[in-house]
């Protein structure tokens, strides 16, 4: 059924209800646009225009574009979106949600690991066959198993910190420091026993 509709000069234009906005706009677009397809696109730009706003203002969250950030202990972590939590890489797709929208665990990120990982959350251990979470490089713990995360040019990792004691381990866990906590305990460690006799806790 056509509907008529006066025009400010006074012509009258015809509207079929059957056709889509865009065949009306076709025909129509510009100038005399009908009321229908002017009202159709003076609320999508109305929309558009409220959307980029509040985009601008930060009320709606964007995805950083760069999520590498500094995690407690300076290690290497992952930006959430609200850009301002930094979850540890290793908490990263570990199928606990630590971003409020669970963006550590989305399927893009890990879907296929470690080839889904942006480089700086993976550390390639000396055997091509394994690979650890960034932040497990030079945390004292033997994570590749052939403490090629902790020793040697690959790991590039600073001397032993306050809180640890350098020396030879005999436990295959640690590679070239023990915790403190360890020293004078009454239990080898060292294989000079050097946590029993030197270190002090
Ligand atoms: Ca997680
Ligand atoms: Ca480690």
């Amino acid at each position: 059924m056509n509907k008529t509709h006066p025009q400010r000069n006074g012509d009258v234009a015809t509207f079929d209800s059957t056709k889509s906005c865009s065949e009306e706009r076709a025909r129509c677009w510009p100038p005399s646009c009908t009321r229908r397809c002017a009202c159709i696109l003076a609320t999508a730009l109305l929309v558009l225009t409220a959307t980029s706003l509040a985009v601008a203002l930060g009320l709606l969250p964007r995805a950083p574009v760069n999520r590498f950030c500094a995690a407690s202990n300076n290690q290497t972590g992952f930006l959430c979106d609200d850009r301002a939590s930094c979850v540890p890489a290793s908490q990263v797709c570990d199928r606990a949600s630590n971003c409020r929208n669970g963006e550590d665990e989305q399927e893009e990120l890990c879907g296929d690991l470690p080839r889904s990982f942006p480089g700086y959350l993976v550390f390639h251990c000396s055997d091509p066959a394994y690979w650890i979470y960034a932040d497990q490089r030079c945390n004292g713990i033997n994570d590749c198993g052939d403490c090629s995360d902790e020793m040697g040019s690959l790991a590039a990792c600073p001397p032993c910190g306050p809180e640890w004691w350098s020396c030879t381990p005999v436990l295959y866990e640690f590679c070239s420091c023990i915790p403190r906590r360890l020293c004078r305990d009454g239990v080898q460690h060292c294989t000079t026993w050097a946590d029993e006799y030197i270190c002090l806790p």
